[in-house]
């Protein structure tokens, strides 16, 4: 038997298949993850270039397509450009049965329980959905035959470095994670790495450092404390409470990173790439550019569990440390080195930290004040 025999697994599904250089001239792009952060904005991106876009969302008692709803509304008017299947990374069948109907050219793995923090909390979860979830959708992607065909983009992140082994963190810096996160993350690296060995699958791991904006989940820490701070100026909250402030961060904007997914799977071969800004800044930084931005100064006051931040003008403590945000073991730095992004790809972020910090108080100030008006 040869390498290449061995490496087939029986499609189940028997699709009529052109030839892979042929089977890539369609532009359907499927997205698991679409309803989060950037699922929203890559979704934008490929329907700008003339995809044709699926996304995976789990059935929920409660509303969660809120960061499509400006795509989904323009579906009637282009009905076969956009389309939600529902699924989960923990159900095979379903994602087998998803990439057999929408056969898609390129597959975008966004899916995952994302929050560090609560994944000391549910360590199996995250586990089983970050890590095995990622196994699932390329194994379905074997199952129907189409793993010379489909190019697949593996939402790897900088939590792999976790601890610190050298700075800045590229491609070639050893992993080290620290959170149930970040080691169901690694299993899902190395099994993208694995199956593009093993199989020749065109499978790429973008490593993303934190990147942000105003559709950012509300409990991260960037998306937090720029709510604190606008509901905060017009006083509507008193005090911000937050864990670790020392921790450093390579904070970019999220608009600027689902472009350079888009670009690791348009090269020649797949490869893998950090994507980050090459600057980092400290949790208590973001706090004082946000209050800042808001005309509020601060002064900060004691250490560790003691810390608190006085607003200068009124002479109240709007911030203060709650070890309950404290994570069992933390990441203390995170500073990414793009090069290969930059040389490679021709990715480079455009949002600055000034211009990032701005643009998601302006946001939640907005959104604080249009709630206000319409409670009067
Ligand atoms: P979000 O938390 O905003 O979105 C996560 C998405 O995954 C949501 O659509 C969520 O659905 C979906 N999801 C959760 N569990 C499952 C499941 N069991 N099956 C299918 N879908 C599921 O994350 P981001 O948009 O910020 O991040 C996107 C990806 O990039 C994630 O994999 C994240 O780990 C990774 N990453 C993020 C970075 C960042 O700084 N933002 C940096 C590096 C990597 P629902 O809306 O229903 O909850
Ligand atoms: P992170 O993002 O863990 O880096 O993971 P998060 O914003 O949650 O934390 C960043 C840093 O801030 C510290 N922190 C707090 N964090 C939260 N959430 N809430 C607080 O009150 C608080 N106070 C201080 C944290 O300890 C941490 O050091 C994000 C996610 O998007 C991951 O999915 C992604 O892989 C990584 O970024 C790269």
């Amino acid at each position: 038997m040869s390498a290449q025999d061995a490496a087939q697994i029986p499609a189940i599904t028997k699709l009529n298949l052109p030839t892979p250089e042929e089977y890539q001239k369609r532009k359907v792009a499927l997205i698991s993850g679409i309803t989060g952060q950037d699922g929203s904005y890559l979704t934008e991106l490929l329907l700008d270039k003339g995809y044709q876009v699926h996304g995976i969302i789990r059935r929920s008692s409660s509303f969660n397509t809120g960061r499509l709803h400006h795509l989904y509304e323009d579906q009637h008017e282009r009905p076969n450009k956009f389309k939600l299947h529902y699924g989960d990374l923990s159900d095979s069948t379903n994602l087998v049965y998803i990439i057999a109907s929408v056969q898609p050219t390129e597959i975008y793995n966004l899916g995952a329980q994302s929050h560090v923090k609560v994944s000391f909390e549910m360590a199996e979860y995250t586990g089983d959905v970050d890590g095995l979830g990622t196994l699932r959708l390329l194994d379905a992607v074997r199952t129907c035959g189409l793993q010379n065909h489909v190019r697949f983009y593996q939402a790897s992140t900088s939590e792999l470095y976790g601890k610190v082994v050298e700075t800045p963190q590229s491609e070639t810096t050893p992993f080290y994670p620290r959170s149930p996160y970040g080691c169901a993350k690694l299993y899902a690296y190395w099994i993208v790495v694995n199956y593009r060995e093993a199989y020749g699958m065109f499978a790429c791991n973008g490593i993303l450092f934190n990147h942000e904006s105003p559709r950012r989940g509300r409990t991260f820490v960037t998306r937090k404390i720029t709510r604190a701070a606008a509901d905060i100026s017009l006083g509507k909250q008193s005090c911000l409470y937050l864990g670790n402030l020392d921790a450093q961060r390579d904070w970019g904007h999220a608009r600027d990173y689902v472009e350079g997914m888009w670009l690791m799977l348009q090269q020649p071969s797949a490869s893998d790439y950090v994507l980050a800004t090459g600057e980092t800044h400290p949790v208590k930084e973001f706090v004082n550019k946000s209050f800042n931005a808001l005309g509020i100064q601060l002064k900060w006051e004691g250490s560790g569990v003691e810390e608190t931040a006085t607003n200068v003008a009124t002479g109240k403590v709007v911030v203060r440390v709650d070890p309950r945000y404290f994570r069992p073991a933390e990441v203390d730095l995170l500073l990414g080195n793009p090069a290969k992004a930059e040389r490679v790809l021709g990715w480079k972020r455009k949002v600055d930290f000034d211009s990032l910090v701005a643009e998601m108080v302006e946001a939640d100030l907005k959104s604080a004040k249009s709630l206000v008006e319409d409670q009067n």
